[in-house]
């Protein structure tokens, strides 16, 4: 049926069918949102000061599957993790994000992520996340306690794992769906901050730990100006280049 027609046409007309029927697939090939060719990466604009990322938005080894499932996630799904565990060694199925902020200062990070295997909130609930050229990354709970990654240095260090310079993040609890939460060291639950001292290009890192741990977006937001609760109602993307 596609013999009179070119190549053109035969990509409108997948594009139509898709458009009425495509978006149901439980999985697809990791492809970006945008697509800076092979020079450039996509870099993230902080704004207002918060960033707030669909985790589907990076490059993605194929240990990491999109799942279009938009019932329950925004932008194009959700990032699963099905390579292995990793439980040590950081640094397998690694994503990268490029960030630029330009209101300097002590920002907090979350993301909004779900165990997708098994039935136990301590399992499937955790994934690597490094920012190794910010000028601060850290555990810092509410009573004064502060904790830094393993391998950078600075003590005191997060209970289980940790090392060269990458926390163990995880969310907490048995209700296994999409929350927002984003805590570091076992059994002592510090929320994570960043720090960066000027305006410029940061790059954060992630890469695969618990097999069955989704991620949907992440969001970075000061503390100073927004409340938690605040900051999980916030909703405009930010922009993306690719400069
Ligand atoms: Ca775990
Ligand atoms: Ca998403």
């Amino acid at each position: 049926m596609f013999g009179k027609l070119n190549n053109l046409s035969v990509w409108m007309l997948i594009g139509a069918i898709c458009f009425t029927s495509c978006g149901d697939d439980d999985s697809d090939d990791a492809t970006l949102g945008i697509d800076c060719g092979e020079t450039s990466n996509p870099l993230f604009e902080e704004e207002n000061s918060f960033v707030l990322v669909e985790f589907e938005d990076a490059e993605f080894e194929s240990e990491w599957s999109l799942i279009n499932n938009l019932s329950n996630s925004t932008g194009r799904g959700y990032m699963l993790w099905e390579g292995e565990n990793f439980f040590g060694n950081p640094g397998n199925g690694l994503a990268t994000y490029r960030i630029k902020i330009n209101t300097p200062g002590t920002y907090r990070f979350i993301w909004r992520s779900a165990v997708k295997e098994g039935v136990n909130g301590t399992d499937a609930n955790d994934t690597w996340l490094r920012f190794a050229d910010a000028d601060d990354f850290y555990g810092d709970k509410s009573d004064g306690s502060i904790v830094y990654p393993k391998g950078t240095g600075k003590t005191p260090n997060p209970e289980g794992a940790s090392s060269d310079g990458w926390f163990k993040v995880y969310r907490s609890g048995n209700d296994l769906d999409f929350k927002w939460q984003a805590r570091t060291s076992d059994n002592d639950a510090h929320p994570i901050f960043v720090q960066f001292d000027d305006a410029g290009t940061y790059t954060m890192e992630i890469s695969g730990r618990s097999k069955g741990h989704a991620i949907d977006k992440f969001l970075l937001f000061k503390p100073d100006v927004y409340t938690e609760n605040e900051a999980i109602e916030l909703t405009d993307f930010s922009g993306i280049t690719c400069e």
